[in-house]
């Protein structure tokens, strides 16, 4: 059996580190594609010989020709600019924008059949375009946040409980934004619901907030910190979890950026809801019950979300 095509499309801070987790888990062989191909030809050529050391047999290849992606199952997109200091995600979407243009091209001519996860920012209003310009189906076009922010709310609450990581469920849903919603009433530890926790005493509801405030500035926090560029490790992370969903069928119930058909009241639009992923992309919509103040909080980030795609219209004509 042939192994898995993973398409990077975009080999920087994140796509590099999307190929590594590619190679360490031996999903498939990847094609790391840049405009930039020769930092890509050096990075997959590095990452090879990792991978006589770790012992996985993944090819790794860097190119800048669409066609070299031909046949992918899977396309992780991070192709545009970061964030620097002081710019919001928002900032991008010009830029951005025209990036989901080629890229949608891109696609749609070399790997129609591929699950496509989209990562460059501002996400909510960048897998939408690029779902628009690749043509793909919409169950096969989801963008990656929920699992990013969830897992930063995660490590938040699994520090503030003092219990592993492993046991720390969590939902941020909405866009991925300053608006987003994570949902305490959703996030347990090992199935204790955290509002349970707060009333057995291990942590108390200003602690809360503040955990929730600072899940919302987390992107903020790195790039601060960095200094030059935005988070990549967690980033990667979460988008390979979806992406195994995917290539293994796991059906595992993640938060993430999906088409929106009368969910939760809205059509037309990607914003970040629990979903089911597994061979045929995106399985389910699940609508959970939200609780009157997630419900407010939820249509605060969906108008965020319609913003972005209005600037997007006003800009291409085409969407
Ligand atoms: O949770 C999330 N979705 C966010 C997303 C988490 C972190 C970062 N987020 C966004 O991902 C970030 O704001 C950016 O929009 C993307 C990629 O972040 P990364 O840190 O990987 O940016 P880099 O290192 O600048 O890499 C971008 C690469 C770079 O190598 C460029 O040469 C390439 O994109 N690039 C292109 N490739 C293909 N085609 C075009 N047109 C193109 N333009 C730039």
């Amino acid at each position: 059996m042939a192994r898995n095509k993973i398409a990077l499309i975009g080999a920087g801070m994140i796509g590099g580190t999307l190929a590594h987790l590619v190679g360490l888990k031996e999903l498939g062989d990847a094609v790391l594609f840049d405009i930039a191909a020769d930092p890509a030809k050096g990075k997959s050529l590095d990452l090879m010989q990792s991978g006589t050391v770790e012992g996985f047999d993944s090819d790794l290849k860097g190119t800048d020709d669409y066609a070299d992606i031909a046949g992918a199952d899977v396309c992780i997109v991070t192709a545009g600019v970061p964030r620097k200091p002081g710019m919001s995600r928002d900032d991008l979407l010009e830029i951005n924008l025209k990036v989901m243009k080629a890229v949608g091209e891109g696609i749609k001519t070399h790997a129609p059949d591929a699950f496509v996860i989209c990562i460059t920012n501002p996400l909510d209003a960048m897998v939408w375009a690029l779902r628009e310009f690749s043509g793909l189906p919409h169950e096969k076009v989801v963008g990656m946040a929920g699992v990013l922010d969830s897992a930063r709310f995660r490590l938040f609450l699994a520090q503030e409980f003092n219990v592993s990581v492993e046991d720390v469920t969590a939902f941020v849903l909405g866009g991925h934004g300053d608006t987003m919603v994570p949902v305490l009433e959703y996030s347990t530890v090992a199935g204790i619901p955290v509002p349970d926790l707060i009333k057995m005493g291990w942590s108390t509801q200003e602690k809360m907030d503040a955990i929730v405030d600072r899940t919302r500035k987390g992107g903020g926090e790195i790039v601060g910190l960095l200094g030059n560029g935005s988070a990549y490790y967690a980033p990667a992370s979460s988008a390979i979890a979806m992406a195994d969903s995917y290539l293994k069928d796991k059906r595992r119930l993640l938060p993430a950026a999906a088409w929106l058909s009368g969910e939760y009241g809205e059509s037309g639009m990607y914003v970040g809801v629990p979903i089911v992923i597994g061979q045929n992309g995106v399985e389910k919509i699940v609508e959970i019950d939200l609780g009157d103040e997630a419900k407010k909080n939820f249509g605060v980030s969906v108008d965020a979300v319609k913003e972005l795609m209005d600037a997007c219209k006003k800009l291409d004509g085409s969407l």
